[in-house]
């Protein structure tokens, strides 16, 4: 029988002067409390080892890929380097393991920033086929998909796409009230509409720089009109709350803002190329700019996913320019 132990953790970051190092070096302490007995109230067989894992973001899988170090200590001290790096946050998970291979569960992940936890679903209007309701990109299959996010809010890096994307989309908390950005994360969208981790399959998806607490999502796509939630929802760093936009048009905050796509999908209107938060002229200004190119590539103007800005993407602008006129 396998005994569960219980466990805490504490997180702190201090930045060190190293003798020799001019600049300050960014360290951080992890530390938790020993356990002692297990849940039944019984001893502990010594020695007690805990196994640090660690990664750059909030709701990663401990593995051996994210194993950090084994030790009998109820501490680590990390260096990394990534802990200097202001657009990088380091997450870490504890969990203590007995001499009889008795494990804990993971202690509640720290890190150098507070998270809350959520989940999308969601579709494009312009990658959206109502026959396979799912959505198709020939971005993918052209190879066009960049492994850097197109946003600079959030500026990650994918070492490799296992099966290629949709496309990168903008996750952003906003305030209530002012409707401030509490925090925002580029993530990668599926073609069954789930919004995921750079490993494609990840769907519990973290926001670092925002306690728990209430915050409307918003969705943003680099050439969609984006979608924010009607109301403010109860975010948290244990569960992750979902949020369906595919299903549910009373969802989004403009009723304007959400594009039918079918009897019972919904998703983002396509045509907002300078993402101003209207399909309007200034948007067909930046089409006709880039229609003198005959260009492959990922561009912006390219509303229909082909790797090229022609006048079928005009035809998309146009068509939403006027229903989503106020
Ligand atoms: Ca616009
Ligand atoms: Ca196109």
């Amino acid at each position: 029988m396998i005994k569960r132990y219980g466990i805490f953790c504490f997180f702190l970051l201090w930045l060190a002067g190293l003798a020799n190092a001019p600049l300050l070096r960014a360290s951080a302490a992890l530390s938790w409390n020993p356990v002692t007995q297990n849940t039944a109230g019984g001893s502990v067989a010594a020695p007690v080892y805990y196994y640090v894992y660690r990664d750059t973001f909030p709701s990663f899988q401990p593995g051996d890929a994210t194993f950090l170090t084994a030790t009998t200590d109820t501490f680590i001290l990390d260096a990394d380097s990534r802990l200097d790096d202001p657009a990088k946050n380091l997450f870490y998970r504890v969990k203590a393991v007995d001499a009889w291979g008795n494990e804990s569960d993971y202690a509640q992940t720290t890190g150098e920033a507070p998270f809350v936890l959520t989940g999308v679903r969601i579709w494009l209007g312009s990658a959206y086929q109502a026959e396979a309701d799912s959505m198709v990109c020939a971005l993918k299959d052209l190879d066009l998909l960049p492994f850097l996010s197109p946003y600079p809010e959030s500026p990650r890096h994918a070492p490799a796409f296992a099966e290629p994307p949709v496309d990168w989309l903008l996750v952003q908390l906003l305030r209530p009230g002012d409707l401030q950005v509490a925090g925002e994360k580029s993530f990668l969208l599926q073609s069954d509409g789930t919004v995921t981790e750079l490993d494609g399959k990840n769907p519990v998806l973290g926001i670092p720089g925002a306690e728990p607490g209430l915050y409307h999502i918003r969705i943003r796509h680099r050439n969609h009109l984006a979608a924010t939630t009607h109301q403010a929802l109860a975010l948290n760093a244990d569960n992750a709350v979902e949020v369906d936009f595919r299903a549910d048009s009373t969802l989004y905050a403009a009723p304007k803002s959400a594009c039918r796509l079918g009897p019972e999908a919904w998703g983002l209107w396509p045509g907002d190329l300078d993402q101003d938060g209207a399909i309007a002229v200034t948007d067909y200004v930046l089409w006709r700019a880039h229609a003198q190119s005959d260009a492959l590539g990922y561009q912006r103007a390219d509303l229909n996913f082909d790797g090229r800005v022609t006048t079928r993407d005009y035809v998309i602008w146009y068509r939403n320019a006027r229903r989503t006129a106020p």
